[in-house]
């Protein structure tokens, strides 16, 4: 794909903070994965939000609750429609990623698994899709079950066939590996996960910001991301769940508005998806996050994946070619733009601290996936992730600085 290098520049003048400086030299911001930057147009609903618009949402009958109201109804609208749910019902605010899952361990958990029933995760997971599963341990004594990745790493799909069993429930796996850029074959997971009558989970936040998410098509009966790394607001994220397993599951917090009536005789709760929106949302967030769904579809897809394809392609290659003995971590076909790596002779840290002062901004150390670091035999790695907005002269400028590092660490 050719994608002009005015349609970047124009992207890029939307986010004022890539012309800030860093010890005196242009911010060259490549932790995109950890989080994107954000557009003018969603600080600007925050701002008009915060001036005009501030009330409590589902709460008053005055103008500016209703117009808050609104406003975050209609970013759960769109969130509906553009990851395709059946219905809005379907569509639960969480503050992020890691608060969906640990919704769903805690519920789905309390609701559907028993003493003696199996999940199985994958050994590229975030600790946002261990830990959970391991507190549940605590409550329901489940037994995890972990899919390995091949040298390239991806799954060992004969492997995962091989861990069902009369007893496995869930499977609970991410879409994108936030080290390796490993896409995973989503919809063929999920298919043989439903094949043995168990019900999957996709941590779609590494999936959603890259790819053009259907949760129909996949046929995922959850999937969970975060805005903040979509070029949305902090703070948001989303958990889809199927309807029928959203009713069956039990309130993960309680408080105001999941509540149908309260007394101290007993309580009823609020229809879905409220019954899992206990408190004050972040509707201030919620609202703005439209703006960035605003900002992702004027964009495009094709242009946003593009884009970041053309960056992973030229940067890998010149590393490979210009830096010798650099260890790549993840070399999937189709991968995401997220390079992780090491240089020979370097520590992770003291490479990401060097690349630093040369304006240059990476993420150093296990990348919260810290299984996946035993499994690969490291502590940690660098990563260099790439969003829409990065450009070609910002690739060559990193890898520039990398040559610097590489000679002043070995
Ligand atoms: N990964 C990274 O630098 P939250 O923090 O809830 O928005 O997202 C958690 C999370 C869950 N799953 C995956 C695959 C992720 O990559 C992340 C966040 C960041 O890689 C911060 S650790």
């Amino acid at each position: 794909m050719n994608i002009p290098q005015d349609t970047i520049l124009r992207i890029r003048e939307k986010f004022p903070i890539l012309d800030r400086e860093v010890y005196g030299r242009r911010l060259v911001y490549l932790d995109n994965a950890a989080t994107s930057q954000t557009p003018r147009q969603v600080v600007e609903t925050v701002d008009n939000m915060y001036y005009h618009t501030k009330a409590n949402v589902h709460r008053g009958v005055h103008t500016l609750s209703q117009e808050a109201t609104d406003m975050q109804e209609h970013t759960r609208r769109r969130v509906k429609e553009y990851i395709n749910a059946r219905s809005i019902e379907e569509i639960v605010f969480t503050r992020g990623t890691t608060e969906a899952i640990n919704l769903v361990a805690s519920s789905y958990g309390q609701a559907f698994l028993h003493d003696g029933d199996e999940i199985i995760l994958t050994v590229m997971e975030h600790h946002a899709d261990i830990v959970p599963w391991q507190l549940l341990q605590n409550r329901v004594k489940i037994k995890i079950n972990v899919v390995p990745i091949t040298p390239d790493g991806q799954l060992d799909l004969d492997v995962y066939r091989s861990l069902f069993n009369n007893r496995t429930r869930l499977v609970a796996f991410t879409h994108v590996s936030n080290v390796l850029g490993t896409v995973n074959p989503a919809k063929e997971i999920i298919a043989i996960a439903h094949d043995h009558g168990a019900h999957a989970l996709v941590d779609g936040a590494q999936g959603v910001p890259h790819l053009k998410v259907d949760v129909q098509d996949l046929d995922a009966d959850f999937y969970v991301f975060s805005s903040h790394k979509m070029y949305g607001p902090t703070g948001v994220g989303v958990l889809y769940g199927r309807r029928e397993l959203l009713e069956k599951m039990p309130p993960y917090q309680g408080g105001g508005e999941m509540i149908s009536h309260v007394s101290f005789e007993g309580t009823t709760f609020a229809e879905l998806p409220f019954k899992f929106e206990a408190g004050t949302p972040d509707f201030v967030d919620i609202a703005a996050f439209n703006s960035a769904i605003d900002f992702i579809e004027e964009t495009g897809m094709d242009i946003i994946a593009g884009q970041e394809h053309i960056l992973l392609d030229h940067t890998t290659r010149r590393l490979v070619d210009e830096i010798p003995g650099i260890r790549i971590f993840g070399t999937a076909p189709d991968k995401s733009a997220v390079i992780s790596f090491l240089l020979e002779n370097a520590h992770h840290y003291d490479t990401g601290m060097l690349l630093d002062k040369l304006g240059i901004a990476v993420r150093t150390g296990h990348h919260c996936a810290q299984p996946l670091m035993t499994a690969l035999g490291i502590e940690g790695t660098v990563r260099a992730s790439f969003a829409v907005y990065n450009t070609i002269e910002e690739a060559d400028a990193f890898v520039d600085a990398l040559k610097r590092v590489n000679q002043i660490l070995s």
